[in-house]
Formats: C-alpha cells, structure tokens, sequence
C-alpha cells in the first residue's frame, strides 16, 4: 500500500451475489474497467472472495467484492456459500446479479441483505443474448420488488447505469464523517499525547493518529504532538490550556491527573471507537463489567488473527484487569479474525478489538448481533477507560 492509498477499512464495500455463472465476475471487470476475476463459462469458477480496491469516479474509493455463486453444491460448495454468506457482515451495498426466473435463492438472499438494512442493486447480466426481456422484468418486479438493471458486460452497456445506482445508494453512515465529531472547534488548541512505544514501523504513525492530525488541520486548528513522559512539560511551553486533549489510552490517567481542568480530554481510541463502531452501545456495554461476577463468561474478539497490534491489550492486560477484579475463575475466551460465534448467548459480554482492519460495517454488524442476543458489547479503548475508573471523565464525540 502506498501513502497516498486509502485503506481498505475505510473504501465503500460493494458485495456482488449472485447464482453460478450469472456473470458476476464479468460484471466487475467491466465496472472497474481491469481483468480482476477470472472468468468462464464452466459454473464455479469463482470460488474464495476476491477484493479488489479501486477508485469508482464518483463515488471515490471503493472495494469490489466477487463471490461464489450462492447455488454452489457439494460439501466444498456448502463451504463457499458460507463464505459468501460471511461477506454480507462486511458490505455496505449489494448487487444481486440475475439471471434465469427461478428467484428461489434470489429471495433468500435479497430478504437477508434487506433484514441487515444494505441496499440491494439488482442488475440482469448478458443482456445481449437474452430474448423476451420485458417477461423477465415484469416476473422480477413481482416476485422481488426490485426492477434489475439490464447490463452487458460483453458489450459495456448499462454500466454506468449501475455506477450511478451505486452513488445513489451509499447509505449515510457508511462513514462517519469526521472523527473528532463535535469536540473542536474551528482553530483550536490540541495537544496530542502520543504513546511512548509507538507501534509502527520506524519513521511512520498509526492510521488513526495520521487521521486525527490531518482533520484538525483541515480544521485549522493548532495541533502540537509530545509523549507522556513530556505531557506537564509540553503543557508549560504552550501559551494556553489547550480546549482539547487526545491522548493514548494506555497513560489515561496520568494525563487525566495532570491536565488543566479547563482542557477536557479524550482519547485515540475512544474516538475511533466512535468511528468505526457505535460509540453509545460501547459506553452501555462498559457499564455491564460492574455486573460480571466470577462465574461470568467473557469472549474477547480481535479482528486480527496474526500479531495484532493491541495483543496485549486483549489478551493480556484486559483479562488480568478482570481476573484481579473477580477472581481467577472468571471466564475468558478470545476469538480472532473472522471468527465471531454465530450463538452469542453463553457470554455475559462481549469485548471487541479496536476494529481498525475492519469496515465500520463490520464492526456495527458485530454490535447489532450482540445487540439482537441481548448480550452487552464495548470495545478495548472503552473498558480500558472504565476499568481505570475514568469513563465519566472523558468527552465521548456525538
Ligand atoms: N454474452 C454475454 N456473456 C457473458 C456476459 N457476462 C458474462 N458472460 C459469460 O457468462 C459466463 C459466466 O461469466 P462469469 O463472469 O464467470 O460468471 P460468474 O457469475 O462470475 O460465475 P462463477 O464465478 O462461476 O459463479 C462466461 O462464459 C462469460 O463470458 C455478457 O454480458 N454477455
Ligand atoms: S484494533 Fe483490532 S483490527 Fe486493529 S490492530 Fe488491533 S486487533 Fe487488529
Ligand atoms: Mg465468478
């Protein structure tokens, strides 16, 4: 990745589903104009995911992402749809590309990708070669509400069509718009107080304090950097408290300590607790640690499944914090990656990962199943700040 890309975790995700052969991998190549799926005519040629990012003028930087047709049999097909069926936790927009009239499967489909609220686009591939077209729309329109697209990628027509279907539907919380929310104002003074062991390669800073910085620059505001250990320092150097502090989470109560009262505080993670997830969710689910007891069963879930960079955040300090407080029999257990317990009930919390690798979709879509099985979800950012006993002491961005 380049400096200049945007991440992944932050494109539009756009999920193409659809039966075997219907043309769902011809459809992203000529959407995006490049060879990125193959493509054949023997059904099953696209087997695992394919993400591809690029850049779909107008809507801005996007990641396609082609599936396994969800007809797929057998027990390696039965594999497949479910890892189709893994994509939809992750998507903002849906294509659900037809093609004959049997729209059994389509139905299951469509009701599920319109019970997770993601828009569905509907588009009726090789167009070019089909007969009795108004037949097909007609029987679509009744049997699945949704009038298709009629699209050709043989011949390029109809894309931009879809293109303009794609702009008009990015639904509104697809992206937080600003991180910072409503905690500066226009030309502040922010101090940001870095962490001591930064965790990035040499001569680089992690995305959400790269993030951070740029917006209070495009805010105008005044945005000077310093570690823990030079916080009371720094704050001498500078002409006046600062309106804003954003800090580590790791030395919150330091800071906290030593700040001016007039200077309200908050952290990195808090903030991007906000941005990638619900913020209001996470602050509920912090209060439930007060209610665990020692035969509480916990389940921590890290989005990354090799060497994370918060390891010892979740799996080290969080379950000593715990343990200390109820004992060592409380229960604990971790999941990583894309693995996230279909069944929700055994656990009397769940504690989520930071969340940067994964879309703002996915971390919501992980809230709204713990939310459906009545089980309280936060974050790491969050229970790190309750667990210091300064939750109430933070400004939370609306
Ligand atoms: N005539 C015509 N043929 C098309 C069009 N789009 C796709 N095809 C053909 O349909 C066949 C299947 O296309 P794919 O894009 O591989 O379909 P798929 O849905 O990705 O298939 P799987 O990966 O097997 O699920 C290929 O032989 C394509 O050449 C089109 O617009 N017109
Ligand atoms: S916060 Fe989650 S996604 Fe980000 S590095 Fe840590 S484990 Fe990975
Ligand atoms: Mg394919």
């Amino acid at each position: 990745m380049s400096l200049n890309d945007t991440p992944r975790a932050n494109r539009l995700h756009i999920g193409i589903f659809g039966k075997r052969n219907s043309g769902k991998s011809s459809l992203i190549n000529a959407l995006t104009g490049q060879e990125i799926s193959l493509v054949s005519d023997h059904p099953g040629t696209t087997t695992d995911p394919v993400l591809k990012s690029m850049e779909l003028h107008p809507i801005g930087p996007v990641v396609f992402i082609d599936t396994a047709g969800f007809d797929d049999e057998g027990e390696l097909g039965t594999l497949r749809v479910k890892k189709t069926q893994e994509i939809i936790a992750k998507i903002d927009v849906a294509i659900l590309v037809l093609d004959d009239d049997d729209f059994t499967e389509e139905k299951k489909w469509l009701s599920e990708l319109q019970e997770k609220e993601i828009p569905v686009i509907g588009v009726l591939g090789k167009a070019d070669e089909r007969e009795n077209l108004g037949h097909f729309l007609e029987i679509a329109e009744k049997e699945l509400g949704i009038a298709p697209i009629l699209v050709s990628a043989l011949r390029g027509e109809g894309l931009p069509l879809v293109k303009k279907a794609l702009e008009s539907t990015v639904p509104e919380d697809f992206q937080r718009q600003k991180i910072l929310g409503d905690l500066v104002d226009e030309g502040e003074l922010v101090l940001l107080v870095m962490p001591q062991d930064i965790q990035a390669p040499k001569g680089r800073l992690i995305l959400p304090q790269v993030q951070t910085i740029r917006e209070l620059l495009d805010n105008r505001c005044t945005t000077v950097c310093t570690t823990a250990d030079r916080f009371s320092h720094s704050l001498g150097l500078l002409g006046q408290p600062p309106a804003l502090i954003v800090t580590d989470s790791q030395c919150f109560r330091q800071v906290y300590g030593e700040k001016p009262a007039e200077s309200q505080l908050t952290s990195f993670s808090v903030l991007f607790a906000a941005y990638k997830g619900d913020i209001h969710a996470f602050v509920e689910g912090a209060r439930a640690i007060d209610g665990l007891n020692a035969s509480s069963h916990v389940l921590i879930a890290e989005a990354c499944t090799h060497a994370p960079l918060e390891e010892d955040i979740g799996r080290v300090k969080i379950p000593r914090m715990l343990k200390k407080r109820y004992g060592q029999e409380l229960r604990i257990s971790l999941v990583a990656g894309n693995d996230f317990p279909q069944d929700l009930s055994p656990y009397d919390l769940i504690i989520h990962c930071g969340g940067c690798m994964f879309n703002r979709r996915h971390v919501l879509s992980r809230v709204a199943a713990a939310e459906a099985a009545g089980v309280p979800i936060t974050n790491y950012g969050i229970t790190m700040a309750k667990l210091s006993g300064i939750l109430d002491d933070i400004r939370i961005p609306e």
